[in-house]
């Protein structure tokens, strides 16, 4: 069993997308082990995203995720990390596939309605940056 950091963005949550995206969630088949909706400081928001700190959208990503109310949530399942990010898909909304949450909810690169961790390492961060072990329910 694997496990998955998994974020509905600010602009997902703020367009009353929340629901629909758990719905997803859980309809594909994972199970979800941790939850909270948090309103993320520039810096919380900046610490986060440290891998991206020179990258030229670094100020504006931050500026976003830090703009409102965003879920976090520990996912479980087999390939978790693959799995999440095949029912987000790519990145641009514009280029995912079709019938991805990212296709259906995302509205440009930035506002692109989720994220998902993309390696084991970076799973294994950024669960430890939102959740206690404590909070991981069994
Ligand atoms: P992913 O979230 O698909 O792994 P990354 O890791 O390349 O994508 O980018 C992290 C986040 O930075 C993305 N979720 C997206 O919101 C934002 N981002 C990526 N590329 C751009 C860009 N060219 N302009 C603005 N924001 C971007």
């Amino acid at each position: 069993m694997e496990q998955t950091f998994a974020i509905i963005k600010p602009d997902a949550v703020s367009s009353g997308h929340t629901g629909a995206i758990l719905q997803r969630i859980e309809e594909a088949g994972f199970r979800v082990a941790a939850m909270r909706m948090v309103r993320m400081t520039k810096a919380e928001a900046e610490g986060f995203y440290a891998v991206h700190r020179e990258r030229p959208f670094f100020d504006s990503l931050t500026t976003f995720m830090s703009s409102g109310p965003a879920v976090v949530l520990a996912l479980e399942a087999p390939g978790a990390i693959a799995g999440w990010r095949a029912l987000m898909g790519a990145t641009d909304p514009a280029r995912a596939e079709e019938g991805t949450l990212r296709r259906r909810y995302g509205s440009s690169i930035e506002h692109n309605a989720t994220h998902g961790s993309d390696a084991p390492e970076t799973a294994a961060f950024e669960l430890g940056y939102f959740f206690r072990g404590l909070e991981l329910v069994r």
